[in-house]
């Protein structure tokens, strides 16, 4: 049996009269300690962003605002997930190739990740990439 390409996490929810509370947390919906968080906000239309791997980085995302969808490939198979709740994170291990497109105009996607940053670990090329993956 394979594992899938796509982890969807459940991140709990603690909100209540007031408004909503989602929570990210060590042995909890998060499998790793975070060294660095990112956003990306602000996305021009019809622009994708992604089209790299990385090696040993293993990251958590969230869309804590509008809509984007994230495209996995392994090498081999393909896998494409529309995120668009606070609810769920997706968790990207190491060595997928990861496109991020359909970015709507209001997207804040928040991104947890296991360590600093490290232009070494991306692998930017997809013909290197599928070498790489095999
Ligand atoms: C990923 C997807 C989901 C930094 O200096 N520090 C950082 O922590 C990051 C993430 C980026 N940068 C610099 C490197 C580039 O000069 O910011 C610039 C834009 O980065 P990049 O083109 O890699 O951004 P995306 O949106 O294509 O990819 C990002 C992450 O880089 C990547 O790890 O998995 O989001």
């Amino acid at each position: 049996m394979t594992s899938p390409l796509v982890q969807l996490v459940d991140i709990p929810q603690h909100g209540d009269a007031r408004g909503g509370l989602s929570v990210a947390e060590l042995g909890g919906a998060l499998p790793f300690s975070v060294r660095r968080v990112y956003w990306i906000h602000g996305t021009k239309p019809d622009v994708s962003r992604g089209f790299h791997a990385h090696k040993e980085l293993s990251q958590l995302c969230f869309c804590v605002a509008g809509s984007v969808r994230l495209s996995l490939f392994d090498g081999r198979r393909e896998e494409s997930v529309i995120l668009d709740s606070h609810a769920k994170g997706l968790l990207i291990g190491p060595g997928l190739w990861r496109e991020m497109h359909d970015f709507s105009p209001d997207c804040v996607l928040m991104v947890l990740a296991s360590a600093e940053y490290d232009e070494a670990d991306y692998i930017r090329d997809r013909e290197e990439f599928i070498r790489h993956a095999r």
